[in-house]
């Protein structure tokens, strides 16, 4: 076991490259192979993870500056083996740079798996993989949608919960490609009209209930709306079309890009192109029927993106829960 400290007030600029020191990449490309094969790691593997991931999340900016080529996916939900075909459609990492906004965990049965994998592949190829943060990466809602559960089932206590939800307080809350496409989770915030705004906020803590920080994982694109209403989700707000032209008339950007919602057909345009909803979790809920699909930037071109779309992972690749009942939170 290492011996970790604990951080001190100001965590987010502490570092701990005694901890970091004693990861070598031989450890984490083993892991990276176990969880690949959907193997759950040991408790203190998971702790020894976190401590690294933290310390490169911390280093990151709200906003992060990305550069083409790289591949951009949407809500994961701990669907582990699609993100394995996810994988198989998009080139392995670190060949493919991505940019993954969100979601991780809830929903599926592999919560665990996927979301470690994630930290596992951040920690080994800081530069290739970036995410941000979505609604579900919060203490509360994890406790409701099944990662917190399934965490208990597979480790028989709560403490890799604890590891993964102190870590989402350190997941960026946004990013933007070449200067020119703006990426988050769920939308835009009244209160937020310029990306130097989001670059202020303060992101180390529990997702709020309001604000900001809370409307950029929550609110939606509606095309029917004129400015801003609160979400009929109880956090977030819609918005039209004028106040999406407004943030990238403001903010010189020429897109945004989200993930947030399920479209059957993975990707749907909004607002003239303005605005992009992107999901990579196929037969979402293992009921929904609806194809995945990830968004391809090439080197120096954000203005023609490839969509590549694909289906769940078949039966025989999937393990012994695909064929047991749903739990509670499905319903
Ligand atoms: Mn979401």
């Amino acid at each position: 076991m290492l011996a970790v400290r604990d951080d001190g007030p100001n965590p987010l600029t502490n570092r701990n490259r005694d901890v970091i020191g004693q990861v070598g990449s031989n450890d984490i490309d083993n892991q990276i192979e176990r969880l690949m094969r959907c193997e759950v790691l040991l408790e203190h593997e998971v702790k020894t993870l976190c401590v690294k991931a933290r310390e490169i999340l911390a280093e990151e900016g709200n906003v992060q500056i990305i550069d083409t080529p790289v591949t951009i996916c949407g809500d994961i939900h701990g669907q582990f083996h699609d993100l394995r075909e996810l994988f198989k459609v998009g080139g392995p990492p670190p060949d493919t740079n991505y940019l993954f906004l969100g979601d991780y965990v809830d929903r599926g049965y592999n919560s665990v798996e996927t979301f470690i994998l994630l930290i596992a592949l951040k920690c080994r190829y800081p530069d290739r993989i970036m995410l941000i943060r979505g609604n579900h990466e919060s203490r509360q809602i994890t406790q409701v949608y099944g990662f917190y559960d399934e965490c208990l089932r597979k480790y028989g206590n709560a403490s890799v919960w604890k590891h993964c939800v102190d870590l989402f307080d350190y997941l960026a809350l946004a990013a933007v490609i070449d200067g020119k496409v703006f990426c988050v989770h769920g939308g835009l915030s009244p209160t937020c009209p310029t990306i130097d705004e989001i670059r202020s906020i303060n992101r180390q803590q529990e997702v709020p209930h309001e604000g900001s920080m809370c409307d950029l994982m929550w609110s939606d694109p509606e095309d029917s709306m004129k400015g801003w209403t609160f979400s009929p989700r109880g956090a977030g707000y819609l918005f039209g079309p004028e106040p999406a032209e407004l943030f990238c008339d403001t903010n010189e950007i020429d897109q945004i890009c989200r993930a947030h919602q399920l479209v059957m057909e993975g990707f749907k345009f909004h607002f003239d192109k303005r605005v992009v909803t992107v999901w990579s979790a196929p037969n979402y809920c293992y009921r929904c029927g609806n194809v995945a699909a990830i968004m391809q930037f090439t080197e120096d071109n954000t203005t023609e993106p490839n969509f590549i779309t694909f289906d769940a992972a078949p039966q025989e690749d999937r393990g012994y829960a695909q064929r047991h009942p749903l739990p509670d939170y499905f319903l």
